[in-house]
C-alpha cells in the first residue's frame, strides 16, 4: 500500500464482512440444543380480523400444535375429524413412497432428473387440506403434496417425469415441472421466486373481477433473496390482495445454508413486519399446525383483510435433487438430529394417541399406497420412459406456440424433419 492510501491516514476500525457459514459441515456432531422450540399450544391465536401489526409477534415464535403427548392443544388446535386426519397422513405416505420410487427410476434410467420434498411432506398435504379446491397455487418444485392433496392421478404426474408420450406438456418442462390448470396448480418455473410475484398477481386479477377464489404462493428461504419476493410483498401490501405467502425454510439452498439468505439476522416471517402484512412462524413438520395457519391465512385472505405471510420451519432431510450429494456440505445425521421430528411419524402418533389408528391400520394403508404407486408406475412406463423418447415427434416442438405459425419456423420444421430422417 502506498502512503497515499486514504486509509492508512485513518484512525478507524478496518472495514470487513461477516460472510455467514453453517454451524455444521461434514464429520461435525450436529448440535440443534440453542434452537428454541417452544412447547405446543402457546402461541396466541389472534382473530383473523386483526389489524396485521397484532400478529407481528408471532414471527418470531412457532406456532405448534403437536404436543410431546402427541396429543392436540392450545388455541391453533384445529379439531380435525378423524377422517381428515387419516386422509392427511395418507396422502404424506403417499407422497414419501412416491418420491422413493421416482428416485429409484432416477438412479435405474428411467429419467434424467428428480426432487423428493422429504421431510416436508406436511406442508404441500396440510396446506391443500387447508384450501378449496378452487384456490390456486403458485408452486416450487417441492410440492408435489399438493398434488397428491388433491387428487391428481399418480399416472399423470409419472408421465411427465418421463416426458412420454402420456406427458400433457410433451416433454417441453423439466421432470418434475408440473402444470395443471383445473388441478388449480400453475406451472413450476425453473426461475426461482418468479411464482411469488405472480400469485399476487393472480389474487389481484381476482379480486378486479370479483370472484372468490384466493391464491398461495410458495417459496424457498433461499429464493427469498431474489428480487421477486420484494415485489411480491410490497404489491401484495399496497393492495391488500387476497394471497397466502408461504416460505418453505428447509434451512438449506442447495449447498447454501439459510444464514446466506438472511437467516442469522431475522426470522423469514419477520419480512412481513417490514411490509405492514400478516406474518406468522409454524411449525412445519406439524401437520395440524401447517392446517390451522393456512386456514387462518385463508380466512383473513377470503374476508378481505389482506395477505399473510407464513414461514413453515422445517429441514430438507434429503438431497436438494438427483444431481446433489449433500454430504459434500453438511454432517450426514444432521437430519436426524433435527428436533421437530418426522412429519408422517408425528402425525401417525397422534392418531395413536387419540386412538383413531393402530399399527395394522397404519401398515395396511401403507402397502395400498405402495401399490397405487407401483401401478401408476406400471402404467406410465407403458407410455414410454425418458432414454426412449426419440426424434420421432421433432417437428411438435413448433406446436402450441403461435396461433398460426410463422413462415419462417415452419420452412425450420420442414429442414428440422429432413434431417430426422436422414
Ligand atoms: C433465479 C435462479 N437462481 C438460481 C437457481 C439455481 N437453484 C435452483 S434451486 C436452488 C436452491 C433454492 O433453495 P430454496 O429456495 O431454499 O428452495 P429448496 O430447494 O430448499 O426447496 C438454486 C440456487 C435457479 N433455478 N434460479
Ligand atoms: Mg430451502
Amino acid at each position: 500500500m502506498s502512503d497515499k492510501d486514504p486509509s492508512l491516514r485513518r484512525n478507524a476500525p478496518r472495514l470487513a464482512l461477516h460472510v455467514p457459514e453453517p454451524p455444521f459441515r461434514p464429520g461435525d456432531t450436529p448440535d440443534f440444543s440453542a434452537l428454541k422450540v417452544p412447547a405446543a399450544g402457546v402461541a396466541p391465536r389472534p382473530d383473523t380480523n386483526v389489524a396485521a401489526a397484532e400478529t407481528h409477534a408471532l414471527t418470531t415464535d412457532l406456532v405448534r400444535v403437536l404436543g410431546d403427548d402427541n396429543k392436540a392443544i392450545g388455541p391453533w388446535d384445529p379439531k380435525l375429524d378423524p377422517e381428515t386426519l387419516r386422509k392427511m397422513l395418507r396422502d404424506m405416505v403417499t407422497v414419501r413412497i412416491f418420491d422413493d420410487r421416482m428416485y429409484r427410476a432416477q438412479r435405474q434410467g428411467k429419467t434424467s432428473f428428480y426432487m423428493k420434498c422429504t421431510g416436508e411432506e406436511a406442508i404441500a398435504v396440510a396446506a391443500q387440506t387447508a384450501l378449496d379446491r378452487e384456490d390456486m397455487h403458485f408452486p416450487t418444485y417441492r410440492q408435489q403434496g399438493l398434488l397428491v392433496a388433491r387428487g391428481y392421478p399418480l399416472t399423470d404426474m409419472m408421465c411427465q417425469i418421463y416426458s412420454n408420450k402420456g406427458d400433457k406438456l410433451k416433454g417441453r418442462q423439466l421432470p418434475i415441472m408440473y402444470s395443471d390448470k383445473a388441478h388449480g396448480f400453475f406451472s413450476i418455473s425453473g426461475n426461482l421466486a418468479t411464482q411469488f410475484p405472480q400469485a399476487v398477481g393472480w389474487a389481484m386479477a381476482a379480486a378486479i373481477k370479483g370472484d372468490s377464489r384466493i391464491a398461495m404462493g410458495w417459496v424457498g428461504d433461499g429464493a427469498t433473496a431474489e428480487g421477486d419476493f420484494h415485489s411480491a410483498m410490497t404489491f401484495a401490501a399496497v393492495y391488500n390482495a387476497p394471497v397466502i405467502l408461504a416460505v418453505v425454510n428447509n434451512q438449506w439452498a442447495i449447498s447454501s445454508f439459510s444464514g446466506i439468505a438472511g437467516a442469522e439476522r431475522a426470522t423469514f416471517a419477520q419480512r412481513a413486519v417490514g411490509y405492514g402484512i400478516a406474518g406468522m412462524r409454524v411449525d412445519g413438520n406439524d401437520a395440524l399446525a401447517v392446517y390451522a395457519a393456512v386456514k387462518w391465512a385463508a380466512e383473513r385472505a377470503r374476508s378481505n383483510q389482506g395477505p399473510t405471510l407464513i414461514e413453515f420451519f422445517t429441514y430438507r432431510a434429503e438431497g436438494h435433487s438427483t444431481s446433489d450429494d449433500p454430504s459434500g456440505y453438511r454432517p450426514t445425521n444432521e437430519a436426524k438430529s433435527w428436533p421437530l421430528g418426522d412429519p408422517i411419524e408425528r402425525l401417525k402418533a397422534h392418531l395413536l394417541a387419540i386412538g383413531e389408528w393402530d399399527e395394522e391400520r397404519h401398515a395396511g394403508m401403507t402397502a395400498e399406497c405402495d401399490a397405487a404407486v407401483r401401478a401408476a408406475q406400471k402404467e406410465s412406463e407403458k407410455l414410454g420412459i425418458l432414454p426412449e423418447q426419440g426424434k420421432d415427434d421433432i417437428g411438435s416442438m413448433f406446436d402450441d406456440v403461435y396461433a398460426e405459425v410463422p413462415w419462417h419456423l415452419n420452412e425450420q420444421r420442414e429442414e428440422a424433419l429432413d434431417e430426422g430422417r436422414d
